[in-house]
């Protein structure tokens, strides 16, 4: 059951949490189970929002405390970068892109700057786009859009016809896209529909809606590193099971390269990366009612060449006790505390970040069962766009030999 409205700007900024500004007309529906009317809300061009799936907080909470509580009982602690993005993370994560010393968002820009004719020419105009017919642009984790826009600027120029798909988790990033989307481009020329949820669910949903279009589904920023390979090459099988043939994935990797230079880049000068996981602490501290003293911990980040990765962890600089707000559980209302030891120098692993060579990126999209088209790279060979297709004599999603036993994956929310 859905239902969809057109919504004022007022509602608009408020399911935002933002100051009002005029996107345009902007439409909202919400994907669930609430028994309301559903309106035809499609009118061309203009912002819509479409929420999809269950966006339950309880449940939500519930899940990211026993993550908590699993990672910091574990003998290694870890926790996960998927939590990083709340909307002061994601904040965060942008200020790091505009980072010098954060070089892989400079390196995919000037790829895109380069390329984005090229890549629309030769592989973004499928059989529809040719026949005039609209074609679906996906992005998933779609953060500020300032790479896409050249992407768009290329289909634009090429008169593609596209509605433009940006998928994230977060609200308020997906907020400042529409505004820098609706400030770089003239009136009445972009169809944006963006998508609230988890990446897989909301392809599933957006596949469903429109069955016969052609998909370019961008996966850019290097947001695949955040998977181990294992779990990587899971994701876009899964991703490949659920496109059709012909459909186009664009990656965008980091490449190996002088371990000083990615140090660098994941422990800048100003501090920003230190404050991006340590939000992680303040989280925890206002979610789940930890009392983490963010003086007590340090960000080191370490390039580890045996899973070609740099890792990020938060060092404990003395011997403390943590413990966690207490909450009822279970039906009979009893309750559980919980204490987290922290020895000296101990460490929360918080961060892998994967980095590649075109040839391990080749190997794993061809396993996944696609077939590879095109390798990008900028000036320095820093990083690299990967264009592939699913190919034309697969049935999608009937791959014995590559059926994904594990169906779970917690990773999918990453940006
Ligand atoms: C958003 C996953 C691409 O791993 O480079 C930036 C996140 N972490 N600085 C990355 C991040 C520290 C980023 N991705």
């Amino acid at each position: 059951m859905q239902f969809s409205l057109k919504i004022s700007l007022n509602y608009f900024s408020s399911v935002f949490q933002c100051p009002r500004r005029s996107v345009g007309a902007i439409l909202c529906s919400v994907h669930s189970k609430m028994k309301v009317p559903s309106s035809s809300t499609d009118d061309g061009t203009g912002f819509r929002l479409t929420v999809v799936g269950e966006q339950d907080d309880t449940t939500e909470k519930l899940k990211f405390r026993e993550h908590v509580i699993a990672g910091l009982t574990n003998p290694t602690k870890a926790l996960s970068s998927v939590y990083f993005y709340d909307d002061r993370g994601s904040e965060l994560y942008a200020k790091i892109t505009d980072l010098e010393e954060y070089y892989l968002t400079e390196s995919e820009r000037e790829i895109f700057e380069s390329y984005a004719n090229d890549m629309v020419t030769t592989h973004f105009c499928p059989r529809n786009a040719k026949r005039n017919e609209i074609i679906n642009i996906v992005e998933l984790g779609a953060g500020d859009g300032r790479k896409t826009r050249l992407l768009l600027k290329a289909l634009i120029s090429h008169r593609v016809k596209f509605e433009y798909i940006p998928i994230d988790i977060s609200r308020k990033a997906m907020a400042n896209l529409f505004r820098s989307m609706d400030k770089a481009f003239p009136k009445n020329v972009l169809n944006v529909h963006g998508l609230i949820g988890n990446y897989l669910e909301c392809l599933r949903y957006i596949f469903l809606q429109h069955p016969s279009r052609e998909n370019v589904v961008a996966f850019i920023g290097s947001s695949i590193g955040n998977f181990s390979s294992q779990q990587a090459s899971h994701f876009l099988q899964k991703l490949r099971a659920q496109m059709k043939p012909r459909d186009v994935l664009l990656l965008g990797t980091d490449l190996r390269k002088d371990a000083r230079v990615m140090q660098k880049a994941y422990s800048d000068s100003a501090g920003v990366t230190r404050e991006f996981n340590l939000n992680l602490l303040i989280r925890m501290n206002k979610e789940l009612g930890t009392n983490f003293d963010l003086k007590k911990f340090e960000h080191v980040a370490v390039y580890n060449p045996e899973i070609g990765a740099m890792e990020s962890f938060l060092v404990c600089t003395e011997a403390h006790c943590i413990s966690m707000a207490t909450t009822e559980s279970g039906s009979k209302g009893s309750t559980t505390s919980h204490h987290f030891m922290f020895k000296q120098f101990e460490r929360i692993h918080m961060e892998c970040s994967h980095k590649y060579t075109p040839d391990l990126i080749s190997e794993m999209l061809h396993t996944a069962g696609y077939q590879v088209r095109d390798q990008y790279f900028d000036n320095r060979q820093w990083f690299m766009d990967t264009v592939s297709v699913v190919p034309d004599n697969q049935q999608s999603g009937a791959h014995p030999e590559n059926a994904i036993h594990n169906g779970s994956l917690d990773m999918e929310n990453i940006q």
